[in-house]
């Protein structure tokens, strides 16, 4: 393991710890055919740790296929008022948006019209949105999580 990615790894896991101590922070979830909905908001790093500690992904959604069957699923449960964490980043480097922590760029897009924008520089995380369109977002706002296989 290279030493910047021990270091990401370490960052991600003391951010995720100082939110497992908040009393206020909420670990619930439910699971549906293999889906896991958090009950709960949290940042985009306990996201990212919560899904990891399942051993599955935050939501990514590689391909327009992806986001099809995440559209039939966000309509089935009812999650269209919500909003949801993606896997999607640009922590690396500020400038390329991946899947995950050292992942693999995105080769799809499905952002909302003006995004990203990354507004007063803070946006390095994204999230779905309603209609499921995305947006790029401080990755310390709190939002619901889905994870999956
Ligand atoms: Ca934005």
């Amino acid at each position: 393991m290279q030493l910047a990615n021990l270091f990401l790894l370490i960052f991600v896991i003391q951010i995720y710890n100082l939110e497992a101590d908040d009393p206020e922070y909420e670990t619930s979830s439910f699971n549906r055919d293999g889906i896991v909905f958090s009950v709960g908001e949290m940042n985009w790093f306990a996201a990212y740790g919560f899904c990891t500690q399942l051993g599955m992904k935050l939501l990514t959604l590689q391909s327009s296929v992806d986001n099809e069957v995440f559209k039939k699923i966000a309509e089935h449960y009812k999650l269209q008022e919500k909003y949801y964490w993606l896997a999607a980043n640009r922590l690396e480097d500020d400038v390329t948006f991946r899947w995950g922590l050292r992942g693999p760029p995105l080769s799809f897009g499905n952002w909302i019209s003006g995004q990203p924008d990354n507004t007063e520089e803070v946006e390095r995380c994204v999230r779905a949105e309603e209609n499921h369109e995305w947006d790029d977002e401080d990755c310390f706002t709190k939002h619901f999580v889905i994870c999956h296989y």
